[in-house]
């Protein structure tokens, strides 16, 4: 049995919390997703079957409700565009698509340090994005890929053409100590750009699809969305101009991104930790619907905020992420 229940913190993200883990998607559904995952990322029988059993204990973990989502291209539309893997890229990060994210060391050289999906999830160029996907989902997908979640400073520095460097503010931990000086600090003290340049231009990006029809009315009512509301999205990587000085795709618009955001150095993901959710960037109506910043280095409200480990993370139709993994 699945129950919905209805936020008040947003109209446009609306929290919807599986109270059952039972499948409600056949797993027959997602199998050639898994086999491509399989094939690409080199998993050995074991890596598979551990990706398979996520699959299964996950109510709706898919690239939308086939019955209502209406993708605005196709993946042969998208595969025009050609997208090759970097060879500098791979060599560095030892895993396909990725790319480094650096830091300075004492001597003002450059290190990478980690590496990111350079498109959101399943991280295959001109693929639909995963999503009804919880944050614990997310990062448990991550791991059974030998990678893990990203921290949001990994995001935001990927997405700036930046150096990374951890902006947080580690204070007591609290929620409060969240919206004060993890959010509200960050926003104030922030350089404004976006993955594309220094001035907004959201058409650049997979920003120009729409709701379903009725998608409105069931979350306002938060009954039969997922049956309602289709994931309406792009390919992965489908608008070449979306593309960050790092190599990142997709950061603004298509689907939004579940990220970690620490309250202390353990919950640094890069440190083997996890703290609470954070969702960056925008999504696929958002040259329509632009309710809120989507530029790099801003940080959302706590929108269904959670620990990223909480049974209770949100998850909704619009909604993916994407993975890191350390360079050791
Ligand atoms: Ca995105």
């Amino acid at each position: 049995m699945i129950r919905y229940v209805v936020s008040k913190s947003s109209s446009l993200l609306v929290a919807f919390f599986f109270t059952s883990t039972a499948l409600s998607i056949p797993l027959k559904e997602v199998i050639p997703l898994i086999d491509r995952l399989a094939s690409i990322n080199h998993l050995d029988a074991n890596a598979k079957k551990k990706l398979e059993a996520i699959f299964s204990a996950s109510p709706a973990m898919t690239q939308g409700n086939p019955k209502v989502t209406a993708h605005p291209m196709s993946q042969a539309q998208c595969l025009k565009h050609e997208i090759k893997q970097d060879l500098e890229f791979s060599n560095i990060c030892q895993s396909p698509y990725m790319a480094p994210i650096y830091q300075k060391d004492a001597k003002d050289q450059r290190h990478a340090v980690a590496c990111i999906d350079q498109f959101e999830f399943p991280n295959i160029p001109c693929e639909y994005p995963l999503v009804w996907v919880s944050p614990k989902e997310a990062s448990e997908v991550c791991e059974s890929l030998g990678k893990r979640l990203c921290d949001a400073s990994e995001w935001e520095a990927s997405c700036a053409g930046d150096d990374l460097i951890d902006r947080y503010s580690f204070g007591d931990g609290t929620i409060q100590t969240l919206h004060k000086k993890q959010r509200q600090e960050a926003n104030r003290t922030r350089k404004v750009v976006w993955s594309y340049g220094k001035a907004k231009s959201s058409s650049l990006c997979a920003t120009g699809s729409s709701k379903s029809p009725g998608c409105d009315e069931a979350l306002r009512t938060g009954k039969n969305v997922y049956q309602t509301c289709g994931s309406n999205t792009y390919p992965v990587g489908a608008f070449p101009e979306c593309k960050s000085a790092s190599g990142v795709y997709d950061l603004h618009g298509n689907a939004a991104e579940h990220m970690n955001l620490p309250t202390n150095t353990k919950e640094l993901a890069r440190n083997g930790g996890l703290g609470y959710t954070e969702m960056k960037g925008s999504w696929f109506v958002f040259n329509k619907i632009a309710a809120h910043q989507d530029d790099c280095y801003w940080r959302a409200p706590f929108w269904h905020g959670s620990k990223i480990n909480s049974l209770k993370g949100h998850s909704n139709y619009h909604l993916s992420f994407r993975c890191c993994k350390n360079i050791k």
